[in-house]
């Protein structure tokens, strides 16, 4: 990774992209997912990780094709179960540094439970979700991050069920490191995956994404540019909200980091146990 530094990002992108064997992709144009990757290669290259050193894993969904493209260790799973395959991955190599990257439906629907449970564990992984409110994959069905009243395959009038806020329900479940950014704010989103990696413990980003081909379409915005307009005027920075009035900060998602603190990781409480256990301690 020492040479990632000297190299511009451009020439960084086609150092960690399988451009030659996986390419083209199969992204929509106008979708978030490519901004994401870019962030997160420049992440990676920011925290001077080797690129043998880092595994990412993904579930299925057009978020989790990333592992396809990028040249590091990967892994597609299954749905929803990145982070239970990621998990495992830790607790066998500790020393590896473990990039889940999943969707809202993947990591929140049906990977729900893995995701509550890997908080509570606190054990030292890096969760990017890349939530664009929909299914994209499979044809635009609700996930449980559309928000009320939006439309999708499965709610064409309008889905009356509350949707989800990641970053509450991941600092709720124990997470040790929460942060929310977007599509729109790229290079702050570079910043935060990075603080996720150093971070010792579980790290959640939910990145706010933009689904162009369902989503957009199906709630009437004009185009990729458009939605990324809304994720400029629908979000404050986590530094000035305590500034702003109620009425001002009203459906407004906040962004940055919203939850930093320290708590015993898993994998290293397990090595204690398997000493203490070796030296007769227990
Ligand atoms: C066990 C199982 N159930 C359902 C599916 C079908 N399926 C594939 S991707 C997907 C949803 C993907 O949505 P999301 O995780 O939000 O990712 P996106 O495509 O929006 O990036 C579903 C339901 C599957 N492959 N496996």
């Amino acid at each position: 990774m020492e040479k990632a530094r000297e190299l511009n990002p451009s020439e960084l992108m086609h150092e960690y992209l399988r451009h030659k064997k996986r390419f083209p992709h199969l992204w929509c144009s106008g979708c978030g997912i490519g901004t994401i990757m870019g962030a997160i290669i420049r992440a990676i290259a920011d925290c001077e990780l080797d690129r043998d050193s880092v595994v990412m894993v993904s579930g299925i969904g057009c978020s989790s094709r990333m592992p396809i493209y990028v040249d590091f260790n990967t892994l597609h799973t299954t749905h929803g179960r990145p982070i239970a395959f990621a998990t495992g991955i830790k607790l066998a190599r500790p020393e590896l540094e473990v990039i889940v990257v999943t969707g809202d439906g993947d990591v929140a629907a049906i990977g729900g439970n893995h995701l509550i449970h890997a908080c509570r564990r606190n054990i030292n992984l890096t969760v990017v979700c890349i939530n664009n409110n929909i299914y994209g994959m499979t044809g635009g069905q609700a996930s449980p991050t559309t928000p009320q009243g939006k439309v999708a395959t499965t709610a064409r009038y309008g889905d009356f069920e509350r949707a989800f806020d990641l970053c509450d329900l991941t600092a709720g479940a124990g997470a040790v490191f929460v942060a929310r950014g977007a599509v729109y704010y790229a290079r702050q989103l570079e910043k935060l995956v990075a603080q996720a990696i150093r971070k010792k413990g579980f790290a959640f980003v939910d990145v706010i994404s933009q689904c162009p081909t369902y989503y957009g379409r199906f709630n009437k915005f004009k185009s990729p540019v458009e939605m990324l307009y809304w994720q400029r005027d629908n979000t404050v920075n986590v530094k000035a909200a305590p500034k702003m009035k109620p009425e001002e900060l009203e459906g407004k998602l906040i962004t940055g980091v919203l939850a930093d603190r320290d708590y015993p990781e898993f994998t290293e409480l397990y090595d204690e146990l398997i000493a203490d256990l070796a030296a007769g301690r227990k």
